[in-house]
């Protein structure tokens, strides 16, 4: 289920990733100059979307949707979610972009209880990192 799941993401990545850049090459750098909006103020908001019941040997997606000046970001320097059980980070995980702004990650819990799950998201320098908790039966 994991490898399907990333291959997917792989064939969705290899089309949408050309179309990202390119946009945001003339965001960042030709249109720098004679585009004034560019010299614009970026925000970076980012909603994590935790599943409503979460069943321990059972994968589920997390999802985090990052917008910037209420656009979809495709392509985040960076996002990772980290699975935290109380003061202990179990797990740290990079996710690439699937679509339309949605950084999605498929995760099993081992074992039933609480967990803090925190998506940090880097783009445009700025740093965002929305957290769920999660209950684990
Ligand atoms: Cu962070």
């Amino acid at each position: 289920m994991k490898i399907k799941v990333g291959f997917m993401s792989l064939i969705l990545l290899s089309g949408l990733t050309l179309a990202a850049c390119s946009d945001e090459e003339m965001d960042h750098s030709e249109m720098n100059h004679d585009n004034p909006s560019s010299d614009e103020v970026r925000s970076l908001e980012v909603d994590l979307q935790a599943p409503e019941s979460i069943k321990s040997g059972e994968e589920v997606q997390f999802v985090a949707h990052v917008t910037s000046n209420e656009e979809d970001v495709t392509d985040a320097d960076s996002v990772m979610f980290e699975i935290i059980s109380g003061e202990e980070s179990l797990d740290m995980i990079e996710v690439d972009h699937s679509e339309n702004g949605e950084y999605v990650l498929d995760y099993t819990f081992d074992e039933a209880g609480d967990y803090k799950v925190i998506s940090h998201v880097d783009a445009f320098s700025l740093h965002t990192m929305p957290e769920e908790f999660v209950t684990v039966e």
